[in-house]
């Protein structure tokens, strides 16, 4: 599988999201990754639902990649209008039933991806490889951009890579936090096909958007 791109919402200019959107779907960027926090799951708040439910409007070929970093993340899914062509990353740490979840996901139309957070083991997805389309394992804790890379997180992709290859199936594996130009590659190395580009990538100050989405692309390939 090629490397994909999906540059996050959440480290873009606020004041100008329709333009951000709409520049990165005409480099005819992959996915936008958009993420959804409670406030209690991780101590932050950041896109809201019905934001993420007017993404939708605006695309043309780039694809919602929803990751929501909620506990009963199943109550928001009408208010994001999530079908069709949506990655839904929902976390193994803040579901009840998480097979019930992932199922909801499907029967909405839309691709069910498992998420966890760094201290969450590589293992623990392997009981869920008939129902997911994805795993998105997270680099950083989930809350806020602009972190370090946590310790060990090369061996955890891999790892998460190793089981999916085992298995046989075609499950994409999505790397978000700290994917920045000097990692990337090693991250593509591990295994990872899906690379949430944020503040210290495509999002760096002085960069523009074109070149350092060119850039990003060449170096996933
Ligand atoms: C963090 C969130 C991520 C961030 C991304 C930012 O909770 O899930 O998607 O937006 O990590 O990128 P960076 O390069 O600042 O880590
Ligand atoms: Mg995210």
């Amino acid at each position: 599988m090629r490397g994909m791109l999906s540059p996050s919402l959440m480290c873009a200019d606020v004041l100008n999201l329709q333009s951000e959107i709409t520049v990165l779907d005409n480099l005819g960027v992959d996915y936008i990754h958009l993420d959804f926090m409670d406030g209690k799951f991780v101590p932050n708040i950041t896109l809201d639902a019905s934001l993420i439910k007017a993404v939708k409007s605006v695309l043309n070929n780039m694809r919602r990649d929803i990751h929501i970093m909620a506990y009963a993340p199943e109550q928001y899914f009408d208010r994001m209008d999530i079908g069709q062509n949506d990655i839904v990353s929902v976390h193994y740490e803040a579901c009840d039933n998480i097979r019930e979840v992932l199922s909801l996901i499907r029967s909405k139309g839309a691709c069910p991806f498992i998420a966890i957070s760094p201290d969450t083991p590589a293992d623990t997805v392997k009981e869920f490889l008939d129902e997911i389309d994805g795993v998105l394992v997270m680099t950083v804790y989930p809350g806020f951009a602009g972190q370090p890379i946590v310790e060990g997180s090369f061996e955890k992709l891999s790892a998460v890579r190793k089981i999916i290859d085992d298995s046989g199936k075609n499950i994409i594996l999505e790397v978000d936090g700290h994917v920045s130009w000097d990692l990337c590659k090693k991250m593509r190395e591990c295994g990872a096909d899906l690379f949430v580009a944020g503040s210290s990538s495509v999002y760096s100050k002085g960069m523009k958007i074109d070149e350092a989405v060119k850039k990003m692309t060449e170096l996933i390939k």
